[in-house]
C-alpha cells in the first residue's frame, strides 16, 4: 500500500528537500512525498519526517502514524505544548550524525590535550615559549552522556590513549572507560576529569546542569566542551569560572539562543571557542537510510529503533 509522506523541516532549501525526496522515491517509488506548508489534505498525512517544525503544526495529522525526527535531540519537539501522543516519535541515530559528532569531540579534546589555546595566546603576543603536556594515558577526559554519540566519542578516545571516563543514569560496561552513574556518580566523575564533553539530552533533569556548582567540581584549569545543547549551560556562571581562571578554556557549540545575540559576552569571550552549531549535521545520505529503516519497520508492523521515550524525555 502506498503512503502520504510530509517534509516538515520550515527552512530547508529546495536542494536539500529534492535530496530527501530522491532517497525516499529510491526505496520506493510509490512514495506520495509532500512538502509542508503544501499539505494537501491533511488527513492523507501518514509519516512525518520533521525538524523545529512549528508548535502545534504535528497535531493537525489525525492520521500521523509516526514523527521521524530528522535530529538526535528532541527537546524542541517535547515542548511542544500541542505534541499529539498517539504518533511514535523515531529520533535519528545514523551513522553520518555519530561521525560528524565524534570527529568535532576529537578535534576539541585533542586541541585541549596539547594546549592549543595557550599555544594561540602566546603565538598572539610573538612569544615563542614551548608548552609541556601529558602522555595521553595522563589527560582524563570526561564525557557526561554515554549513549549513542558518547559511546562512539568514547571508544575513539580511547584509541588516541586517552583516560576516558563516562558518566549516564543508567551504569554502564564499556571496556575501557571508566564509568560513572546517577547524582551520587557526578561529583567523582567532575573530580577526575581534566576535559569535560557534554553530550547529554536536554531534559528536565539534565537543564543548567553545567553550572556554579558543577564547574566548582572540576579540578582548577580543567576545560570542558559543550556540543549538546545551550540549556545545558548556566552561561553566567560559566563566565564567572572563566574569569576566575578555575575553568581555562571553553568549546562551545550550542546555545540557548540560536543564532546566539550579537551582544552575547559568549562571541568575544578570549577563553571561549565558538561553532554555529555545527559539531554534527543530517546528510540525508545516510539519514535518509535510517529513516527508510524505520518506514519498512512501521510498514511492516514492527516498532521501529529509536523511538523516544516521553517519560525519560530523549
Ligand atoms: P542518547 O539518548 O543516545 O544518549 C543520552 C545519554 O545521556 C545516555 O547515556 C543517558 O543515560 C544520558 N542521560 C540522560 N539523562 C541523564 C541524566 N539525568 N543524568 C545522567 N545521564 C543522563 O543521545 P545521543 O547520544 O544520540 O545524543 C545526545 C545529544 O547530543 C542529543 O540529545 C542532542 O541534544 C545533542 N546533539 C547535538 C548535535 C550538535 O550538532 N551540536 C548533533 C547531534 C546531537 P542512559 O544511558 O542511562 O539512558
Ligand atoms: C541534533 C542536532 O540534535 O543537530 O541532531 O542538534
Amino acid at each position: 500500500m502506498s503512503i502520504v509522506v510530509l517534509y516538515n523541516c520550515p527552512g530547508d532549501d529546495a536542494a536539500e528537500v529534492a535530496r530527501w525526496r530522491g532517497f525516499l522515491a529510491a526505496y520506493d517509488p510509490a512514495i506520495d512525498f509532500r512538502v509542508w506548508p503544501d499539505t494537501g489534505p491533511v488527513e492523507d498525512i501518514d509519516y512525518c519526517l520533521a525538524w523545529k517544525s512549528e508548535a502545534g503544526d504535528l497535531r493537525r495529522y489525525p492520521n500521523l502514524k509516526a514523527i521521524f525526527w530528522l535530529g538526535a535531540g528532541v527537546d524542541h519537539l517535547l515542548r511542544d505544548p500541542d505534541l499529539p501522543r498517539a504518533p511514535l516519535i523515531v529520533r535519528l541515530v545514523d551513522p553520518g550524525l555519530t561521525a560528524g559528532m565524534t570527529e568535532y569531540v576529537l578535534l576539541h579534546v585533542l586541541r585541549y590535550h596539547r594546549r592549543t589555546p595557550e599555544l594561540e595566546a602566546l603565538q598572539r603576543e610573538g612569544r615563542w615559549q614551548p608548552l609541556d603536556f601529558p602522555l595521553a594515558k595522563d589527560r582524563r577526559v570526561g564525557i557526561m552522556g554515554l549513549g549513542v554519540l558518547g559511546q562512539d566519542a568514547a571508544a575513539k578516545l580511547l584509541t588516541l590513549g586517552l583516560d576516558v571516563a563516562g558518566w549516564s543514569r543508567s551504569p554502564k560496561r564499556l571496556d575501557g572507560v571508566t564509568t560513572f552513574e546517577g547524582d551520587a556518580g557526578l561529583t567523582p566523575f567532575l573530580a577526575r576529569t581534566q576535559i569535560l564533553v557534554c553530550l547529554l539530552p536536554l531534559t528536565p533533569g539534565t537543564a543548567g546542569i553545567i553550572n556554579a556548582r558543577t564547574l566548582a567540581a572540576l579540578p582548577k584549569g580543567a576545560c570542558m566542551i559543550n556540543a549538546a545543547r545551550g540549556g545545558h549551560v548556566v552561561d553566567a556562571d560559566l563566565i564567572a569560572a572563566l574569569d576566575s581562571g578555575h575553568i581555562a578554556h571553553a568549546t562551545l557549540d550550542v546555545f540557548h539562543r540560536e543564532p546566539l545575540p550579537v551582544e552575547h559576552p559568549f562571541w568575544r569571550h578570549p577563553r571561549i571557542t565558538l561553532t554555529p552549531h555545527v559539531a554534527s549535521q543530517t546528510i540525508p545520505e545516510t539519514a535518509s537510510q535510517a529513516v527508510i529503516e524505520g518506514l519498512k519497520a512501521m510498514r511492516e508492523g514492527r516498532r521501529p529503533a529509536n523511538v523516544v521515550s516521553l517519560e525519560k524525555g530523549y
